[in-house]
C-alpha cells in the first residue's frame, strides 16, 4: 500500500507523528524513529522557561491530566543543540513554537531561520500557560497576527495547533488558513481538573490542566470533521489515538496525518507498531493509498 500522505508541501512517507510535548529525542532509545512519517519537538520559547509546580501529570478515566507549563531551554540553545537532539533522529522535524507575546512567537521563529526543520507548528492552545487558562486562539485577530508573523518569517510550511472549541474550531481554522498556515492541528488538550477530596486540593501543583487519552478521541474526531469542513488546507488529527483502527477514524473523518501522544507513556514503541500496521489497515478497508481514505466520511442526509 502507498502510505505517503502530504501537509501542504511537507510530503511524508506515512500519516503518524508523535504529539508535541510526549517525547524528547530519547523516543530513539525506546523504537526506531526513522519509520515515522515526522517526530514533533517539545514547545520551544524564545528564552529558557522552568515549567510548571509539580505534580504536573496524574491519570484520570481513561487519560491524563498535564499541567507541564513546557519547561523550555530556549530557541538559540535548542538550535545549538541540533535542534535539541531531534535533528539526529532520522525522521523530519515538526519544531513546536509558543509565545507569551506576540513578539515572542516571532522572536522563536527568527532564531530557527534555516536551521534544517521540516515544518513548525505554532502552539496557540497550550492550556497551561501564564494566561489563566486562556488561549491565544480564543482571540482569532491576535492568533492571525502571530500566525502571519510565523509564515513570513518562515521558509517551512507552518501548521497551528488549534484548542477544542466546539463552537469557534471551524473560524479559529479559517482564520490560521488565511494567515498562511500550511495546515492545522486538531486539537491540543481538553482543559480539565483532577480533585483531591482527603486534602480539598487539586491534584496538580498548578490546579487546572488539559485532559488527553482515550476519553477525548470521540471529542476530538469531532473537531477534526468540523474543522476538515471548514478549511482547504489538511488537518493533523490528534486525540486519544493508539491503535492503527483509531488512525483510521481519524483519515475517514478528515484528516491528512495524525499524532499518538498519551498512548506512548504506556507503550513507548506503539507508534513503530501503528505504522506496521498500516499497510494491512489499508487493505482491510480496500484502499491502495492510505490518503484515499482522508474526508471519506459519508452522513445521512
Ligand atoms: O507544557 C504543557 O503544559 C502543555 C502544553 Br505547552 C500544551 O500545549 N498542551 C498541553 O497539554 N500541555
Amino acid at each position: 500500500a502507498d502510505l505517503r500522505v502530504e501537509l501542504g508541501g511537507l510530503a511524508l512517507a506515512n500519516p503518524v507523528m508523535p504529539a508535541s510535548g510526549c517525547f524528547g529525542p530519547e523516543l530513539a532509545d525506546l523504537m526506531p524513529v526513522d519509520v515515522l512519517g515526522a517526530v514533533v519537538t517539545k514547545t520551544v520559547f524564545a528564552t529558557a522557561r522552568p515549567g510548571n509546580r509539580t505534580h504536573r501529570i496524574t491519570e484520570v478515566s481513561h487519560g491524563m491530566l498535564n499541567s507541564v507549563g513546557i519547561p523550555s531551554q530556549g530557541a538559540a540553545e535548542f538550535r545549538r543543540s541540533g535542534l535539541g537532539g531531534y535533528a539526529a533522529l532520522g525522521a523530519p522535524v515538526v519544531v513546536s513554537i509558543g509565545g507569551l507575546s506576540t513578539a515572542e512567537y516571532w522572536r522563536v521563529a527568527d532564531e530557527l531561520a534555516g536551521a534544517g526543520h521540516a515544518a513548525l507548528e505554532v502552539n496557540v492552545s497550550c492550556p497551561n500557560l501564564e494566561r489563566g487558562g486562556a488561549t491565544l486562539d480564543t482571540d482569532p485577530r491576535a492568533m492571525s497576527e502571530v500566525v502571519a508573523g510565523v509564515v513570513a518569517r518562515s521558509s517551512t510550511p507552518v501548521l497551528v495547533k488549534l484548542s477544542p472549541q466546539l463552537q469557534t474550531i471551524g473560524d479559529a481554522a479559517k482564520a490560521a488558513a488565511d494567515a498562511g498556515a500550511s495546515a492545522v492541528t486538531v486539537c491540543n488538550s481538553f482543559p480539565g481538573l483532577a480533585v483531591n477530596p482527603a486534602r480539598r486540593e487539586p491534584e496538580l501543583g498548578n490546579g487546572t490542566g488539559g485532559v488527553s487519552g482515550p476519553a477525548v478521541k470521540p471529542l476530538a474526531l469531532r473537531l477534526v470533521w468540523l474543522a476538515a469542513q471548514a478549511v482547504d488546507i489538511p488537518v493533523v488529527g490528534c486525540g486519544g489515538i493508539r491503535s492503527a483502527a483509531d488512525v483510521a477514524e481519524f483519515l475517514v473523518a478528515g484528516a491528512t496525518a495524525v499524532q499518538v501522544g498519551t498512548a506512548t507513556f504506556a507503550q513507548p514503541a506503539l507508534m513503530a507498531r501503528i505504522v506496521a500496521e498500516l499497510p494491512a489497515l489499508a487493505a482491510r478497508l480496500g484502499v491502495d493509498r492510505l490518503a484515499d481514505l482522508i474526508a471519506t466520511l459519508t452522513t445521512r442526509p
